[in-house]
């Protein structure tokens, strides 16, 4: 099924003459309400005018994170601060959060947003939804949330945290969709299998998970230890929250609702635009938005655009699979590593749980690059030279798959702290020397 039909399968010359025109809008909005837009518009010699078609988006500048941050909490508002009805914030790791504002109509533009992904998931209003993202100025509960009351849905606002009630009420009300990091999902997986429920009494048949990178090895784990169809959702709170982006049940990309966010990929180094297929940073600029409109906002993440048409009938662009933020890469020894690349990794060793925590540091002038990985019970042994062949297989596999060798410290079962919302995976001592 597909929630909005006109817009998801609009043919590709008709999509761009409505972005031009609602580019043109957004624009002229920002420039007339916003100081810093039009501050900065006039810096780069550009105005409302300059804009014609969606191939002009080339001439406006980028906003960043920065920006945010810099003009908080309501610089970068384009109406009065009374047509706001909803704020949301990130925390962002340093300094003041990131706070978005949202009018009444944007309000309803994300739940459209959102109601496309969940019909693209398979669901309806005869599913159960348990929304286990945390609520608050997090944007995952309450965005799930309005998408699934959006379809009709029985909607569980259930929020992150207290395991045992989560599988209590998954059980009982018979949830057949649960929405929440990928991670939270492991952890819930694992409490399910330790907890003795008879699997069997679940009804649970999708996963709608996003906020954080996930591997496709990591889908296929959480699918099998839940019985269910896992599912793709991107979304980031400057844009507006989950919902930015979903996956159909061909899941060969991820759709990106560009009617409502148009995405650019470009060179981080340079701002160039990168064509279609080549990797690069997401951008977005959202066409419809009222309260904080953003034009060009660099996302930081990296990925590519896969622009043919999909076999399930939409032609909304695609992007594919984000490896990680700029800001998760760790540069160790002068080689990149995301996370992502670790945890698809032990996903494929059965001795191990797709659970470990990533140290990296520097002595004597040299990267230090430190992995703890959990081992399942049966595997494990204090002897550590019973577990030395183990080791090695997981370190080669690393070695292979990121071109430098780890440290590799085997932890027993559940030593790795389990996340709740999005995991943190990695420290990076170098950073406060
Ligand atoms: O994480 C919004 C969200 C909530 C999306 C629930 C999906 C589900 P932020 O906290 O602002 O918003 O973080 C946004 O998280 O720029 C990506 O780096 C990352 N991210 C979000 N979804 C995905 C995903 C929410 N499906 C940032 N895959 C984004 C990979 C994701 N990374």
């Amino acid at each position: 099924m597909i929630w909005n039909e006109k817009m998801e399968c609009m043919e590709k010359l008709a999509m761009r003459k409505i972005q031009g025109e609602r580019l043109q809008q957004v624009v002229k909005r920002v420039y007339e309400n916003c100081e810093p837009y039009r501050k900065r518009m006039q810096e780069a010699g550009v105005t409302p005018d300059d804009i014609k078609s969606i191939d002009d988006i080339k001439k406006l500048p980028f906003t960043s994170k920065k920006d945010l941050r810099d003009y908080y909490p309501w610089g970068l508002l384009s109406v009065p601060q009374s047509e706001i009805v909803k704020i949301h914030a990130s925390s962002g790791t340093t300094g003041k959060p990131i706070v978005v504002g949202y009018t009444k109509n944007d309000c309803d533009a994300w739940a459209e947003a959102g109601a496309r992904c969940f019909t693209a998931f398979g669901l309806n209003k005869n599913d159960v939804v348990q929304v286990s993202y945390g609520y608050g100025l997090f944007t995952g509960g309450l965005g799930a949330h309005d998408a699934s009351m959006t379809i009709g849905a029985t909607t569980i606002p259930m929020s992150a945290g207290n395991t045992e009630k989560q599988l209590l009420m998954m059980h009982d009300l018979g949830a057949t969709a649960l929405a929440c990091t990928p991670s939270y999902a492991l952890y819930l997986a694992e409490s399910l299998e330790k907890s003795g429920m008879p699997r069997n009494e679940f009804k649970l048949k999708a996963g709608i998970f996003g906020a954080e990178p996930w591997t496709e090895e990591m889908r296929k784990e959480i699918e099998t230890r839940l019985g269910i169809k896992a599912y793709d959702i991107y979304g980031l709170t400057e844009i507006s929250g989950p919902g930015v982006g979903f996956e159909c049940s061909f899941q060969n990309g991820t759709h990106l609702s560009e009617d409502l966010f148009y995405p650019e990929i470009i060179d981080p180094e340079t701002g160039e635009q990168l064509p279609d297929g080549v990797e690069g940073e997401l951008v977005f600029t959202t066409l419809t938005k009222e309260g904080m409109p953003l034009i060009r906002f660099r996302t930081r993440d990296l990925t590519h655009l896969i622009r043919e048409k999909c076999e399930c009938g939409r032609t909304l662009v695609r992007m594919a699979r984000i490896l990680g933020r700029t800001d998760d890469m760790l540069i160790i020894r002068g080689v990149n590593v995301f996370p992502s690349q670790i945890e698809s990794v032990l996903c494929n060793i059965a001795e191990v749980e797709p659970q470990f925590f990533i140290t990296v540091d520097r002595v004597n002038n040299t990267d230090t690059f430190d992995i703890d990985v959990e081992v399942k019970k049966a595997y494990f042994s204090e002897d550590e030279n019973q577990m030395g062949a183990l080791k090695n297989k997981i370190v080669h596999a690393i070695q292979s798959v990121v071109g430098i060798q780890p440290k590799l410290n085997l932890v027993g079962p559940d030593s790795i702290q389990r996340s709740q919302g999005k995991a943190k995976r990695a420290l990076d001592k170098r950073k406060f020397k």
